[in-house]
Parts: structure tokens; C-alpha cells; sequence
């Protein structure tokens, strides 16, 4: 994918914010600090535009990215941060929950799940809507240049036979230090895109 053009939309706390135009989108879910960020800016080949951050907190907020001038990347809010009120984690769910089932531009979900951790409840619960709402997805394992070859390969394994129950799962290693596996998360992006 040529990027030419990418640019910051809103950040919407609330669905009559979404874009209301005929642009299709694809959504970045995932824990806080897991390097969704990171990884849009990877995708863009853009340093700062999605803002990447050593502190979580903004636990509401979908941000919009148009490309291209014709679909949009959303950069979900991250969750399972430790440190987040109750009501917090409540209101994320509030707000994740119906964006899955309800939001018809919505063609993929990229989510996220650090290499070094197995997937968590939080994990589980999104795939769980994407299953239920029927939004197709791809895992992707980021900060994969924090493991070795052999220790990597063990946890796309151990992550396919723990997502198993979801059907056999594409789960690609990614790391925006070394900018590996770029071009199979675009090529998924791509296909979602073109199935439209
Ligand atoms: N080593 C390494 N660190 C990363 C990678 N991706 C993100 N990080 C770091 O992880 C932290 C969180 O990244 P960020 O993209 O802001 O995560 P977000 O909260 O999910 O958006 C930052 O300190 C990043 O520099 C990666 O591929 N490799
Ligand atoms: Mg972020």
C-alpha cells in the first residue's frame, strides 16, 4: 500500500463522533503500552502520528486516521491497565462493545497481544466480540525483537492453540524497532480493504 496521504481526524469519546462518510475502517485494539501506536506509525512509515507513549491512561478515546483520503485506521483504547479505576475498565466495555456490534464501515480488527505474554482476559473478551459480531481479525505479537528465533516461533504456537477454540488463527510477529512483518499485516489490512 502506497500511504500518500495520512492524516489525524478526531479523537471521538462518543459514536455521533464517528465519521459519517463513505469511508471504511480498520481498528487497532490492545492492551495499553502493548505498541499500537508503534505499529500505526510502523504502517504509516510516520514518526509522531499516532502518539507513542511509555504512559498509559487514555482509556476512552477512538482516534481516527483518514488515508489516502478513502478509509480510516482507528486506534482503539488500550485496556487492562493495572492501574485504571474500576469505572474506567466499566466504561471501556461500554464503549467497545457496541463499537464491535454495531459500527457498519468497521471491516478488520489488528489486534494486538504482546510476544512476550500470553493473551489475557481482556484479550480474550475482544476476540470473543470479534467472534460474536463476526468482524474478521488478525494477531498480530508485537515487540517481537525482545525474544529470540526459537522462543518466538514457541509463543505463535502456544498463542494458535490458545486462540484454537476461534479457528486456525493467522498470528503474525511484528516489531517497529526493526520494522518486521510490516508487509503481512498491510497484506491482511489489503485484503480486507479489496474484499469491500
Ligand atoms: N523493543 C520494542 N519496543 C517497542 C516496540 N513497539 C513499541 N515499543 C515500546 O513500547 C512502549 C509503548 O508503545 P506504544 O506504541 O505507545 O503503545 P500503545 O500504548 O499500545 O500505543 C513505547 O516505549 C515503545 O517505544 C517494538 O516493536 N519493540
Ligand atoms: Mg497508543
Amino acid at each position: 500500500m502506497k500511504v500518500r496521504s495520512a492524516e489525524f481526524v478526531i479523537s471521538a469519546v462518543h459514536p455521533s463522533q464517528f465519521p459519517s462518510d463513505e469511508g471504511v475502517e480498520i481498528a487497532f485494539s490492545g492492551r495499553s503500552n502493548v505498541g499500537k501506536s508503534s505499529l500505526i506509525n510502523t504502517l504509516l512509515s510516520r514518526k509522531g502520528l499516532a502518539k507513542t507513549s511509555s504512559t498509559p491512561g487514555k482509556t476512552r478515546q477512538l482516534n481516527y486516521f483518514r488515508l489516502n483520503e478513502a478509509f480510516y485506521f482507528v486506534d482503539l483504547p488500550g485496556y487492562g491497565y493495572a492501574k485504571a479505576p474500576k469505572r474506567e475498565r466499566k466504561n471501556w466495555g461500554r464503549m467497545m462493545e457496541p463499537y464491535m456490534r454495531d459500527r457498519e464501515p468497521l471491516l478488520g480488527v489488528v489486534q494486538l497481544i504482546d510476544a512476550r505474554h500470553d493473551p489475557t482476559e481482556s484479550d480474550l473478551q475482544m476476540v470473543a466480540w470479534f467472534s460474536a459480531y463476526v468482524k474478521p481479525f488478525v494477531i498480530v505479537l508485537t515487540k517481537s525483537d525482545k525474544l529470540s528465533a526459537s522462543k518466538l516461533s514457541a509463543q505463535v504456537q502456544k498463542t494458535r492453540r490458545i486462540l484454537s477454540e476461534w479457528g486456525d488463527l493467522p498470528v503474525i510477529p511484528f516489531s517497529a524497532k526493526r520494522g518486521v512483518g510490516k508487509e503481512a499485516v498491510w497484506k491482511w489490512i489489503e485484503e480486507r480493504l479489496d474484499s469491500h
